[in-house]
């Protein structure tokens, strides 16, 4: 039997890989449709049309390229249609992110920014459905949808939604901290989900397989009294699970195969005898696929190493990428090497360029270490603005926050007094060596091999106001140890911005994840070592989380 085909609206502003990895994985052929006239001439049984980064720039686009007359035409046809992300917000009449910009215009309200003062924004993680009686195509109060996103259609007063529902929509809502807002919604054959179904495990493909077979309502799981108590959200966290990453450090190894390594302290060498390898934990697609089987909630691919004299298309990590993506359903960051570059035939490429390659390949975020470091000072040497040029801003520009991670390598220097340095400093309660509790973060730069004058106080400042979406906080000190993480780095981190925090380097057991859940502010805990060497899986953490009353994201049961 032929496979159907599904069409995908392409405006050219975002990765739609990962979407169309769902879809074929359901067992559709997927055809983008990048004009009004294609969309007019091919008649299409199923549209989606999925968005990312900023509302009035889709819009806008979409606008221009002819296509707001044909998605009516198709609207009235009948056939069905389904937004996602931005591709929901379109469906509204405008954004206040984008004042001069008009969405489609179906439903007459204007989606806001969340409020930051009482909450990490953007929201970034998993969070639920709220139980209801007119839930659709699946969605499921018990499961967990990845959301990305720092404007929603807020439900401000019932008023709003009472019209809406009037008017004959049905409404999934989420709680985002003191913030409900419209997670879902359908009228006849419009669906729009805000979260990324594409991007939300087993639950996210039950969500797009229904609306592709057309299956509106469907009987829920059923669910023992122990699951349903263990799963029911009980918003402790703004809403959100607590997130666990996998990590994998990918280079060459000394044979010129791309491995899975991972170092004490940053050095990745083998220390025993005359074997000085590099370490070699696996191939970085069987081990993403592994994690993401376990129940990871996101997957880093970091590329400690740059693969020299090779021509940036032909990067290996755009492969790993690309395989990864096919299979893995839930959000891939990948970092190393997002700067500027000079390809082997001399050809300038931008970052925004390099950055380009990777989403297109199917990463949804990208993360910056040593070039965020660079843009921080020259930030701050600009008086405290940025100039446009740096990756963190054109990226985020084209990208949206959400994209642009920064990976941050800092190492602890103590110093007699604050007044010793420029940068933050706290009292720690861990007195060094000669006694002194005053201390600062020192960034690094080049995988740590070299030590610059900033902060990471001052670096998250800086690269948050450029326009960074979250925070990847390694720390050397800690790297690899297996004892736990650096709890007074993290909070320091959370302290100098609004922007989450993903806490890295020292996981070695089930407890320090827990550790720095209930002693820090950390947004996101990631672990490497201990899951590569088999220690633990992703699930025993999660499991451990669970029976110690955490919300986590349980996809399988
Ligand atoms: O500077 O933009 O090219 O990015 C280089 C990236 O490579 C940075 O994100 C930097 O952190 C990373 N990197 C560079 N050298 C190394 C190295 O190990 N020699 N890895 C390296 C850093 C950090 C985590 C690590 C955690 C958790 N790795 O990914 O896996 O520390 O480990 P653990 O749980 O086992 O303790 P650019």
């Amino acid at each position: 039997m032929s496979k159907q085909t599904v069409h995908v609206i392409d405006v050219e502003s975002g990765n739609l890989q990962s979407l169309t990895n769902a879809i074929d994985y359901l067992g559709y052929n997927v055809e983008l449709i990048k004009t009004a006239s294609q969309l007019d001439k091919c008649q299409p049984e199923r549209l989606i049309l999925p968005g990312v980064g900023n509302y009035g720039h889709f819009v806008d686009n979409l606008f221009s390229r002819g296509f707001e007359p044909s998605i009516h035409k198709y609207i009235q046809s009948g056939k069905p249609i389904m937004g996602i992300c931005v591709g929901l917000q379109a469906m509204f009449k405008g954004s206040v992110e984008s004042p001069t910009s008009t969405g489609l215009n179906y439903l007459n309200m204007t989606l806001s920014k969340f409020n930051d003062t009482s909450k990490p924004v953007p929201e970034i993680g998993w969070n639920s459905i709220i139980p209801s009686d007119s839930l659709f195509y699946g969605l499921d109060p018990l499961k967990r949808y990845y959301f990305v996103h720092s404007f929603a259609a807020i439900l401000k007063d019932k008023s709003v939604e009472n019209d809406l529902i009037e008017q004959g929509w049905q409404i999934a809502k989420t709680k985002y901290g003191d913030e409900t807002f419209i997670a879902a919604i359908t009228k006849d054959n419009i669906f729009a989900t805000q979260f990324h179904p594409e991007k939300s495990g087993v639950a996210g493909l039950t969500i797009i397989d229904n609306f592709l077979k057309q299956k509106k309502s469907v009987a829920l799981p059923h669910y023992s009294d122990e699951e349903q108590k263990q799963l029911t959200n009980d918003y402790t966290n703004y809403g959100l699970t607590r997130r666990i990453i996998a990590c994998l450090d990918v280079r060459t190894n000394d044979q010129g195969d791309l491995v899975v390594t991972k170092g004490d302290q940053y050095d990745v060498r083998e220390k025993d005898g005359n074997k000085n390898d590099v370490r070699n934990l696996g191939k970085p697609v069987e081990l993403a696929q592994r994690y993401y089987e376990q129940g990871a909630d996101e997957v880093t691919f970091l590329n400690i190493t740059s693969f020299r004299d090779c021509p940036l298309k032909d990067t290996p990590m755009l492969e790993v990428l690309r395989l990864a993506a096919k299979t893995v359903f839930v959000p891939l960051t990948v970092g190393g090497g997002i700067k500027d570059i000079i390809d082997v035939d001399g050809t300038k490429v931008p970052a925004l360029e390099v950055a380009s390659l990777y989403f297109r390949s199917g990463a949804d975020k990208v993360s910056i270490g040593t070039d965020a470091v660079y843009a921080a000072e020259n930030y701050y040497a600009n008086g405290n603005k940025g100039d446009g040029s740096s990756p963190i801003e054109t990226i985020s520009k084209a990208y949206g926050a959400q994209a642009v991670v920064i990976s941050v390598d800092p190492k602890r220097v103590y110093v007699n007094n604050p007044s010793d340095t420029k940068n933050k400093t706290f009292q720690s309660i861990f007195p060094d060596s000669q006694g002194r509790t005053w201390c600062w973060y020192q960034c690094t730069i080049k995988g740590g091999r070299e030590s610059r004058d900033l902060g990471v106080w001052e670096l998250i400042q800086a690269c948050e106001a450029l326009g960074a979406g979250e925070i990847l906080l390694n720390c050397i000190d800690k790297d690899g140890s297996n004892s736990g993480y650096d709890l007074e780095l993290i909070e320091q981190a959370k302290s100098a911005g609004k922007i989450p925090v993903i806490a890295s380097s020292g996981a070695g057991k089930p407890t320090h994840f827990e550790e720095a859940f209930n002693e820090t502010r950390a947004d996101a805990c990631l672990g490497a070592g201990m899951f590569h060497r088999g220690e633990y899986t992703v699930n025993d953490v999660k499991e451990y989380l669970l029976n110690h009353n955490f919300k986590v994201r349980m996809d399988r049961i």
